[in-house]
């Protein structure tokens, strides 16, 4: 299998995160793929150019939680990362939605810059897009208890930290002022999930819980 991933993609490490989780890590050859160029070999896996992509013995998988699907019934019944079934499983599946839609408000304020001149730059779009990650965050604390110390996350978990991290990364919004509780987390999180340092963007801005790089 090759996931085409990039170093700082969230959506990326989400997928990196559940091979560790669910031990298949060694099991898929990892490459860069690069979304600014139109002829990045992914892009002929996926047309609409997003990282991260998969190709499961030349079966394109795309997005991010088609893959996590994919991961959850190759790992068996053994995987921690979703619920079989029930009010459980809807409970972690509305969880990823909400962790990851704050991650798309994330990339798309980025984007903002990325793609715009500071002229051309909508302070009222940053704006609506901050307010769906602080939204988010305030429920996502209200939803986390304290991680589950030596269980391995499940997909709701892994998406969490992967949206935390990532806010650190762009300097995006301080989440700590929204979801204080959630440091106590993502410290148990970081000391216990397999692959949780070896997943972390270059560059990192350090924390407590992430080991110097
Ligand atoms: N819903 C997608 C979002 C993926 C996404 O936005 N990935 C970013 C990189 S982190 C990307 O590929 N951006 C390029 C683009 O939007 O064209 C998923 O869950 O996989």
């Amino acid at each position: 299998m090759i996931l085409f991933s990039s170093p700082a993609s969230p959506f990326g490490r989400k997928i990196k995160l559940a091979l560790y989780a669910t031990g298949m890590q060694n099991n898929v050859d990892v490459r860069v793929g690069d979304t600014g160029d139109p002829e990045s070999e992914f892009k002929k896996l996926n047309p609409l150019g997003k990282l991260p992509t998969l190709s499961a013995n030349g079966m394109p998988l795309y997005d991010s939680r088609v893959i996590m699907e994919f991961i959850d019934s190759e790992a068996g019944e053994k995987s921690p990362l979703f619920p079989a079934s029930g009010p459980k499983r809807f409970s972690v599946l509305t969880k990823v939605a909400l962790a990851d839609g704050a991650m798309d408000a994330a990339i798309l304020m980025v984007y903002e810059g990325r793609f715009r001149t500071a002229e051309q730059r909508v302070e009222s779009f940053v704006d609506y897009q901050r307010g769906k990650i602080e939204r988010a965050l305030v429920a996502l604390a209200e939803q986390t208890g304290s991680y589950q110390n030596g269980a391995t996350p499940d997909a709701a978990e892994i998406s969490l930290a992967c949206l935390l991290d990532y806010l650190d990364l762009r300097a995006l919004v301080e989440w700590r002022e929204f979801a204080p509780s959630l440091e106590a987390w993502i410290t148990d999180f970081a000391a216990h999930a397999a692959g949780y340092q070896a997943t972390l963007a270059p560059d990192m801005p350090p924390a407590p819980w992430r080991n110097a790089r």
